[in-house]
């Protein structure tokens, strides 16, 4: 006879599209049971019908919208802190300092928010796992990025912090930095729906990342053994040495 083991539980936060929507159902593939957490019902809907998730609707900046999330998550073993962004591409001197509460907003204070919220679940778990997508843009300064930059830097530090908070208890924390992923919003998001702009940041990039490969090494960590943690992992395409450093043919 065999006992069924009752699936662990991850959350993914922006799980509506790119680098969540892959890292749920690489994480599904792993046998867990998924919470796809974002904004657009639709999206998540399907996507918890297709890996037999959950969908919960919510909104990282919103206090209210994680007491939700908080409620319908009794046990969380993994917690993907997905969701976050870049808006805009001005200098310093030119940006909107409106587009930098925001990047700080959804990026930074996003996370502390939904972590806080999700902590009772991942120590009732026993055995609980944060991963924070931070960014290249969190190790490099670019022209034009100083929003999203200082935003990535904040949570790489925010991620540091709560390892040394946590140390001790059952709960690791990683965070997995991404160098160019090619993935149907991001640049959209960034550069306000201009196609042309946004498709550039690829152009002559011989294979920028896709969301499958982030996704895959969020698995990877979500799997290794109990007493291992991964403090951070950074991934990039072969073709970006650095920032700057990309080679386009
Ligand atoms: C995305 C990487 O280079 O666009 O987090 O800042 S970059």
């Amino acid at each position: 006879m065999t006992t069924q083991q009752p699936r662990r539980t991850a959350v993914v936060t922006g799980a509506s599209s790119g680098i969540g929507a892959a890292t749920a159902r690489a994480l599904a593939g792993q046998g867990f049971h998924v919470v796809c957490a974002a904004r657009r019902t639709d999206r998540i809907e399907a996507l918890a019908a297709e890996i037999d998730g959950t969908a919960v609707t919510c909104d990282v900046t919103d206090p209210r919208s994680l007491s939700a999330l908080a409620a319908a998550v009794e046990t969380c073993h993994v917690l993907v802190n997905n969701a976050g962004g870049a808006f805009g591409s001005e200098t310093v001197e030119e940006s909107d300092p409106q587009a930098w509460r925001r990047m700080y907003d959804v990026n930074v204070i996003g996370v502390v928010q939904v972590t806080q919220a999700l902590l009772p679940a991942l120590r009732a778990s026993g055995d609980g796992l944060v991963v924070n997508l931070g960014s290249t843009a969190g190790r490099w300064a670019y022209e034009g990025g100083g929003g999203y930059t200082a935003a990535k830097h904040a949570l790489r530090v925010l991620t540091e912090t709560l390892r040394l908070e946590l140390n001790g208890e059952p709960i690791r924390v990683s965070e997995v930095a991404p160098g160019m992923v090619h993935t149907e919003e991001f640049s959209l998001v960034r550069f306000e729906g201009d196609r042309e702009r946004a498709e550039a940041v690829y152009a002559g990039v011989d294979q920028p990342l896709l969301a499958e490969d982030v996704a895959d090494a969020i698995a990877w960590i979500a799997t290794r053994p109990s007493h291992v943690d991964i403090d951070e992992l950074v991934i990039k395409p072969r073709a970006q040495a650095a920032a700057h450093k990309v080679h386009r043919t």
